[in-house]
């Protein structure tokens, strides 16, 4: 059933906050939780209250302490840097007023954060705020590259791992519990035959050529809060995903997002493309801080993570659609099926353009 304003001031009334609070509503537009802004009596925006999609997350004790130690470990370098406006470029959780980090109302989970003024977040940017989304997501992972691991629990386990996602696809295939493989086979035929070159990471880490490291695995560029008046990045958001995983996560998410020109659910396959000037910018920012931890292999794998982890979202939506929609936020019945194309599209325009945005990673071998 809808909540209405009471339950939000009911749900917010068991954490412990300094400012009295009137009223929350909707926004932002994530597929996966359910956020709403929360005004105190002056009529000022001041915290951030969350739903956690706990058939998601079904560790929600895991995922809020991930989330605990990950913005503790970032304050602490910040301090350590002399950072100044510290608020504004970490999150800040607030307990309950018994002391835990979210709030269980007998059906749903709630955390509140603060809302971090005068910033915004874009759904497309320019070259020059793209380098910035580098460098600042290249900061990210540096930070978090001294967590010993074992620290953080995989809050969704093989989140971004191409072979179990493949195994989830094939059990929608074989399921067809909507009854849709039959309309999608061209698209079925089209993902089978990339499957195996599409694992190359699995491969490696089995070989011991590739290490697990600290990502954040939702790199979308919304995921990130820029200054509202000078445009510098301030804060990474959307912590639910930070878990061990591989490298290449971190890049192929903002250039499946940030880097391309249409919209992720776009209709019109005719505006979606790879935008090379804002892969290259991001490249470049991401390279200048990454650059010290990063080996020759997932160097020259980037590009590939792109390829890879729009590959991966067109499987993902594709799997959802063949379930029935039982995963994503869907507007219209045929959502996920229009993004699977959207993706799809994009996938073949990164692949046309992959031997020019790989030979763009030999500067840095
Ligand atoms: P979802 O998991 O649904 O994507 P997010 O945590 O990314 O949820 O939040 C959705 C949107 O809300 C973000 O893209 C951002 O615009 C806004 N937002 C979230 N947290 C904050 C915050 N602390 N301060 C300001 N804006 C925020
Ligand atoms: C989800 O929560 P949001 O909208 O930032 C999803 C990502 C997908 C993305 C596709 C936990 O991210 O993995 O890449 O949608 N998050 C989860 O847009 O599945
Ligand atoms: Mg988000």
């Amino acid at each position: 059933m809808a909540k209405t304003k009471d339950d939000y001031l009911a749900i917010l009334s068991q954490f412990d906050l300094k400012d009295k609070v009137v009223n929350a509503e909707p926004f932002g537009n994530g597929h996966i939780n359910d956020t709403l802004k929360v005004t105190t009596e002056g009529g000022e925006i001041k915290y951030v209250l969350q739903r956690i999609n706990h058939l998601i997350f079904t560790n929600v004790d895991m995922l809020q302490n991930n989330i605990h130690i990950v913005t503790t470990h970032i304050r602490e370098k910040l301090e350590a840097a002399g950072a100044t406006d510290i608020d504004r470029r970490v999150l800040t959780f607030f307990p309950t007023k018994d002391g835990k980090n979210y709030y269980f109302d007998g059906e749903n989970y709630w955390r509140v954060s603060l809302f971090i003024p005068r910033s915004k977040s874009y759904e497309e940017v320019t070259p020059e705020l793209s380098y910035e989304a580098g460098r600042a997501f290249g900061d990210f992972q540096t930070m978090l590259s001294d967590l010993p691991e074992g620290t953080l629990g995989e809050t969704i386990p093989n989140f971004h791992n191409m072979e179990f996602r493949l195994e989830q696809f094939h059990e929608a295939v074989k399921a067809d519990a909507a009854g849709r493989v039959a309309e999608v086979k061209d698209l079925i035929d089209e993902i089978e035959k990339r499957a195996d070159a599409m694992c190359i990471q699995e491969r490696l880490y089995r070989e011991g050529k590739l290490k697990k490291r600290t990502n954040h695995c939702d790199t979308k560029v919304n995921n990130m809060l820029f200054d509202a008046d000078t445009d510098e990045v301030l804060c990474v958001i959307d912590l639910d995903t930070v878990m061990p995983g591989f490298v290449l996560s971190d890049i192929g998410d903002f250039i499946r997002t940030a880097g391309n020109t249409g919209a992720e659910d776009d209709k019109d396959l005719d505006k979606v493309n790879v935008n090379i000037p804002i892969f290259e910018a991001y490249t470049r920012g991401y390279m200048e801080k990454a650059k010290a931890f990063l080996t020759p292999t997932e160097i020259k794998l980037l590009p590939y993570g792109g390829r890879l982890l729009t590959y991966m979202q067109t499987v993902r939506f594709l799997t959802d659609y063949l379930n029935g929609d039982t995963y994503y936020k869907i507007h219209y019945p045929e959502h996920n099926l229009v993004r699977t194309k959207a993706q799809f599209k994009l996938l073949q325009s990164l692949e046309a353009h992959a031997a020019e945005m790989d030979g763009f990673m030999n500067q840095w071998l």
